[in-house]
């Protein structure tokens, strides 16, 4: 039998929020943690981790000793699953696997902890007494892409391309079936592009920052004209923390930057090298990494900015700001660069 302690012991009266995040070992997740704890004096949270490759629990290091704050090492496909939800007011899903190139090597990994696990979070939810609100955290890459224009709103349709975002849009459809058959009080989030702090680097940024800083060339796929709408992981944040507090349920809200201009992988990848002091000669142009590579995203954000919400960090804040994060946290970064393959 859980305990209450899990979740925390509740505040006077045992009022204190309790919160399940899911994937809070990860790169958002552990940057949504660290907001929540400031934002939410009165919560309890609680972070269900499997810590694949991808989580990594130093991330959290400097909230560790929080008595507010408590970790368990788990798996979100794990029936055990409902006794750790049960006293949540909130659940926040985050767990997944993230990255678009692994996806086309082990498509079944993404479906069972995207789709299945997405399944078993609301699952869990269903069978507690306390109904939590979920927050499933998706992503833009469910509509596919676009070669010009915006996605109309939330209601485009769903037309994937790798099997990491039809694996997500596997969650999504499950979190609508909740809702409407079971009641679940669920709420969609689509965002962009993220980058900032504790990013792993096997991602676009944090690898051509990291390779750079190795003296290493940068793996630039199909000539870098492909269109990514990058937004700050703390304006992400935010947004998620806004749609629990006040999104409605059974909605999905698109939450992304819109550039303007927009910026191509190529141009992100000069901006880096400036930054750095480095010749354009560092790019190592690749073909052929992404089958089926997504050229372009651009989602209709109008739904979540009626509520009041806009980034806070302008494209060039916010790539300084990460370059100098990880020049800082050469440690944090070293180890997770092993093992990721030809380009590092
Ligand atoms: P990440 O890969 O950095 O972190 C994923 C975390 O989930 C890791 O800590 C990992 O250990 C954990 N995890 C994986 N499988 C698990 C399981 N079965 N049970 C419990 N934990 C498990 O990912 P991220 O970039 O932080 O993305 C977080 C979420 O946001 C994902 O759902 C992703 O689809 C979504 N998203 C990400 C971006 C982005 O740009 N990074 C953009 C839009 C949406
Ligand atoms: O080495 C690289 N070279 C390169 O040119 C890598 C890793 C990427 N790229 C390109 C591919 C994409 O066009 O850069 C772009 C961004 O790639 P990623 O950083 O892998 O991100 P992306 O595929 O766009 O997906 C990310 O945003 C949406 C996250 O990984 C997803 O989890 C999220 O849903």
């Amino acid at each position: 039998m859980v305990s209450r302690s899990i979740l925390g012991e509740g505040g006077v009266g045992g009022s204190h929020m309790k919160i399940v995040v899911t994937g809070g070992c990860g790169f958002i997740g552990s940057n949504f943690i660290r907001l929540l704890l400031q934002e939410e004096p009165k919560a309890d949270i609680l972070n269900i981790d499997l810590l694949t490759y991808a989580g990594n629990q130093s991330n959290l290091v400097d909230v560790e000793e929080s008595p507010r704050y408590r970790f368990i090492q788990g798996d979100i496909c794990d029936p055990y699953m409902r006794l750790l939800i049960g006293e949540a007011d909130w659940v926040v899903n985050f767990a997944a696997e993230s990255h678009v190139d692994r996806s086309t090597s082990i498509p079944d990994a993404f479906v069972n902890t995207n789709t299945y696990g997405a399944c078993r979070v609301l699952e869990a939810v269903r069978k507690c007494e306390n109904q939590a609100r979920v927050l499933q955290v998706s992503t833009d890459e469910v509509y596919g892409d676009i070669p010009t224009g915006v996605f109309s709103d939330e209601t485009a349709l769903l037309d994937p391309s790798s099997p990491y975002s039809a694996s997500k849009a596997g969650g999504d459809l499950l979190a609508y079936a909740y809702h409407r058959t079971f009641g679940t009080d669920v709420i969609i989030a689509r965002s962009t592009n993220n980058y900032g702090p504790y990013q792993h680097p096997e991602k676009l940024i944090p690898l051509f920052i990291t390779n750079l800083l190795c003296g290493q060339k940068v793996p630039l796929y199909d000539r870098g004209t492909q269109i990514r709408d990058w937004l700050y992981v703390e304006d992400n944040c935010r947004a998620l923390l806004l749609l629990l507090r006040e999104g409605r349920s059974g909605e999905t809200y698109n939450i992304g930057a819109n550039q303007t201009p927009e910026v191509t992988n190529l141009e992100i990848t000069e901006r880096i090298l400036q930054s750095l002091g480095k010749p354009e000669s560092m790019i190592l142009p690749v073909k052929g990494i992404r089958p089926g590579h997504d050229n372009r995203y651009a989602v209709n954000t109008v739904k979540i900015r009626a509520r009041g919400w806009k980034p806070m960090i302008s494209l060039e804040e916010g790539l300084e700001k990460t370059i100098e994060w990880y020049k800082n946290n050469q440690d944090w970064w070293k180890v997770l660069r092993c093992g990721l393959g030809n380009y590092v």
